[in-house]
């Protein structure tokens, strides 16, 4: 069985290696000459926590294979960016694109699968009808399938075989043979149902988070208003067996998050009241912060700003769609001075220290906007001297503020 993956991004390389790594062959395309050579180096363009050492060894023992151009193989997998138009309509170009490619290669009993995050009715829609132009009987002679991605970056290669899998085929036998197919690493359940179906169940899965997102940000907007704590509140709350609030923070960053929501709206805009006032509600949280900083800072004469966090979360290299950038952005063109501090982040930018102290030293005010673990665990009594005003403001609940008042920083709280 060889199975050739369009798409060498977050999602299409790290699957493409777990099939290789339990002995299928597959060949990996990206349009990308950039990431093809990268990954022929085997220095992998994502940094993904065992990433690098899967790609040495498949590449090593010749099961993995990468190029520009596709190959014939028995399944192709689909992996492509599907990124947001400005109108907030999917750009389904990149799915297009590559199902055009693949169709010279395509014969009788082969296998398409889709992961990408589309709009409903995509595979209906636009595969279908592009993958028809190969004259082999949909259905009978090509069976084609739609299995969202899942995973987590960060904890991608154990979610990829624990979390369940949803497989969505135009038929049970496109459903069944791309079922067969992931048991090879799935070690979750795999639940079969129709195309369209497993479209929506992605996009209900990111806009459930969004939205629970949104209520958390607006209880904090609340319990600011009346002075009390919401992250203990929500804590308190998530005591009950029902109830599972997420956390308030400076935004929602990320390529997913923010983005699949919008594909659920453009089908029906007006009744997705909910979803676009999620989306609204934390699209405009950096807003706020921005707003609070300067509030915290407006006494001070020539205030030096340090923000902590530039990654989109806690733990990952990543910026992608990063809060921390529209916050900073925003601060350097209000005329601020802006110091930047992420252990996590190797990209040089202006203002951007590469310790802890560097970042402390002469700060009027710590801004911590992304929860890294090692946020949790700074030693104030080291760098408290070095800040010339003693002021932190939290947005990700990563210190105590007791802890803090005691050493004579003031310490001010998204949220409370
Ligand atoms: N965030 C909060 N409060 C929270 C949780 C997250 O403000 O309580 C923020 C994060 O700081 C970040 C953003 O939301 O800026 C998104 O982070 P995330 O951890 O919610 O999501 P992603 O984008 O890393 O991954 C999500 C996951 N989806 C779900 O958990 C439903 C992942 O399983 C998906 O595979 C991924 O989107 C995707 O590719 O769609």
């Amino acid at each position: 069985l060889k199975i050739c993956v369009i798409g060498l991004g977050y999602i299409g390389l790290p699957t493409a290696v777990m099939f290789a790594k339990y002995g299928l062959r597959v060949h990996g395309v990206d349009v990308n000459s950039e990431v093809v050579t990268s990954l022929i180096h085997n220095n992998p363009h994502i940094n993904e926590p065992g990433l690098k050492e899967i790609v040495t060894d498949v590449i090593h023992r010749g099961l993995l294979t990468v190029s520009s151009e596709p190959e014939e193989a028995n399944v192709f997998i689909i992996a492509v960016q599907t990124p947001i138009n400005p109108d907030k309509t999917a750009n389904l170009e990149y799915v297009k694109i590559a199902a055009e490619n693949i169709v010279p290669f395509l014969k009788k009993g082969d296998l398409v699968i889709l992961e990408s995050t589309v709009p409903p009715r995509t595979v209906e829609d636009v595969l279908i009808p592009t993958l028809q132009r190969s004259k082999l009987e949909i259905g009978s002679e090509l069976f084609i399938a739609y299995s969202p991605e899942r995973v987590l970056p960060g904890k991608l290669f154990e979610e990829l075989v624990t979390n369940d899998r949803i497989v969505g085929g135009i038929n049970l036998l496109s459903s069944q043979k791309t079922a067969d197919l992931y048991k090879h690493f799935v070690k979750g359940n795999i639940h079969i149902t129709d195309a369209g179906t497993a479209e929506i169940v992605k996009l209900i899965e990111n806009s459930y988070r969004d939205i629970n997102i949104a209520f958390a940000n607006e209880l904090a907007r609340i319990a600011e208003v009346i002075g009390i704590d919401i992250w203990q509140a929500i804590k308190l709350a998530n005591s009950h067996p029902r109830v599972h609030v997420h956390n308030p923070g400076p935004g929602v960053g990320g390529h997913c998050i923010a983005v699949d929501p919008w594909f659920l709206v453009e089908k029906a805009p007006r009744e997705a009241e909910l979803i676009t006032l999620a989306r609204s509600i934390n699209d405009s949280t950096p807003q706020r912060v921005i707003r609070m900083i300067e509030t915290a800072v407006r006494e001070i004469n020539q205030p030096v700003i340090t923000l902590l966090g530039l990654a989109f979360k806690g733990n990952i290299d990543d910026m992608r769609e990063s809060p921390s950038l529209v916050i900073m952005n925003a601060l350097i063109m209000k005329g601020y001075n802006v110091k930047v501090f992420d252990p996590l982040i190797k990209t040089a930018m202006e203002g951007k220290v590469t310790t802890l102290e560097e970042a402390a030293r002469d700060s009027d005010c710590l801004v911590f906007l992304t929860d890294h673990d090692q946020f949790r665990t700074i030693d104030y009594s080291l760098i408290k001297d070095l800040l010339r005003t003693k002021m932190v403001l939290d947005m990700k609940n990563v210190t105590e503020r007791n802890e803090l008042t005691d050493l004579g920083i003031t310490c001010i709280k998204i949220g409370s």
